[in-house]
Parts: structure tokens; C-alpha cells; sequence
């Protein structure tokens, strides 16, 4: 994608505007926030398909995320296959049984135990798609040669974030899921040694009979998370 020669800044007038009043401002930002509230991971999902096209377009949002240089360093591996979803549960099974068996530590088990979290997977199979996030540690000029990429973890997470909030929008639930470690999914996906599996999001519909852990709906108050310099 990136051609060594053509390398050098060009500008083009910014090609897309905002002309909200300020009421519609607070309107839009009060209805969006009303809209990510009722985000929730969920570990239950139902039998009911996906269409690719959904997942792709919600893909290509991501790929819209800042990055740093614009380098977008990042990959994902989008999978249906059921046999494919089946190898990755038992796979992550097998690092999540050491986790939990005292990998993780004491303080880090403890940790998880409002989330009711174990090394039972069967969401891996259940939901009609996994998407597994890679991070890029570098990327390839066209004549293959190599270029370092910055702010890899920020950029990922970000996109990762923009992944996340696509699919709700389109009606989708998701978990993030974390096994530890995560090399496996380099051999299984054919992904180059260069890029770090960072996560692997469970995408689809709730069961009729999925629950969430009660911690998860206590979120930070705003004066808890935000600090207001303006000078009154
Ligand atoms: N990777 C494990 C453990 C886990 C860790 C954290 I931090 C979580 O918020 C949730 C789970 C797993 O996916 O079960």
C-alpha cells in the first residue's frame, strides 16, 4: 500500500464537515451515549447468523481509527467456519485451564470473580463469528521492504474501540475475549511472526437466556473519570 517514492505531504481541503447547531450537538451526544450504555459483553450468544456484509462494513469502520504515521497497524481475521471457531475454543481452552488453575495469580483470579469468568469457552463455538485482532509491529513498503510502525498498542485499541461501537450500532453483541498467551492464532490463521494477536472478539445475538455479571453495569461516575480545567 505505502510506495516508498511517494512519501511527502500534500494536503486536500478537509473533505467532510459538521454543521450541527449546538443544540444538535448535545442531542447527538446525549443519544449516542444513550446508545453505548446499553453496550454489554455477553459470553451467551444465540444460533442466529450474521451476514459477512455486516461484518465487513463494520471492519471498515474500524479501519477509519487514527493510527500512528497512518500507518493503520492492524489486521483482522474474520472466521464462520464452524470447524475454525472449534479449534480456536479448544486452543484458548487449553491456555485459559492454566490460567485459571493459578497462571494467573492470586490477586488477578480474585480479580475476575464478580465477572464469573472461567475456562469454559463455548461462546467460541456459539457465536457466528470471531474476529481476531492483530497488531502490525511493522508494516512492508510495496517493494517489501520493512518500516517500523509507532504507537501500535494506542492505534490498535482505538480501532479496536471503533470495531466495538460498529457492531453494537449495527445491532450486534460482542465479547473480548483475552487468552493468554495468545501465539497460537499466528499458526492457526497464517499470520506473519510480526503481528501480535491482541484479541479475539466473539461477534452475534444474545441467547434468549444471557445474563451479565451485575459488576458490569456499575460504570464509573462522571466526576470520577473526568477533570474539568476551564478556568471557572
Ligand atoms: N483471558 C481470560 C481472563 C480474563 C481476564 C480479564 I482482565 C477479563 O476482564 C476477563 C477474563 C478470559 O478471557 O477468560
Amino acid at each position: 500500500m505505502f510506495a516508498r517514492e511517494h512519501i511527502e505531504y500534500k494536503a486536500l481541503d478537509l473533505p467532510d464537515r459538521n454543521n450541527l447547531t449546538d443544540e444538535q450537538m448535545l442531542d447527538e451526544a446525549k443519544a449516542f451515549y444513550d446508545k453505548m450504555k446499553r453496550r454489554h459483553t455477553v459470553r451467551d450468544y444465540s444460533d442466529r447468523p450474521v451476514s459477512r456484509e455486516v461484518i465487513d462494513e463494520c471492519i471498515r469502520t474500524a479501519g477509519t481509527a487514527p493510527s500512528g504515521a497512518n500507518h493503520q497497524p492492524w489486521h483482522f481475521v474474520a472466521i464462520s467456519e464452524a470447524a475454525f471457531k472449534h479449534r480456536i475454543r479448544l486452543a484458548s481452552e487449553e491456555e485459559e485451564r492454566r490460567f485459571y488453575d493459578g497462571g494467573a495469580g492470586e490477586e488477578w483470579l480474585k480479580a475476575l470473580e464478580p465477572i464469573g469468568t472461567n475456562d469454559d469457552k463455548p461462546h467460541l463455538d456459539m457465536a457466528p463469528w470471531l474476529i481476531v485482532v492483530f497488531a502490525q509491529r511493522w508494516g512492508h513498503f510495496d517493494d517489501g521492504t520493512r518500516f517500523k510502525n509507532y504507537y501500535v498498542p494506542e492505534s490498535v485499541g482505538i480501532a479496536t474501540g471503533f470495531l466495538l461501537a460498529a457492531l453494537h450500532h449495527a445491532g450486534l453483541t460482542t465479547l473480548t475475549h483475552t487468552p493468554n498467551p495468545m501465539k497460537f492464532l499466528n499458526e492457526m490463521l497464517d499470520r506473519p511472526s510480526s503481528e501480535k494477536p491482541t484479541m479475539i472478539i466473539a461477534v452475534g445475538h444474545p441467547s434468549k437466556d444471557a445474563k451479565v455479571p451485575v459488576v458490569a453495569k456499575m460504570k464509573k461516575p462522571l466526576d470520577a473519570i473526568l477533570t474539568v480545567c476551564d478556568g471557572a
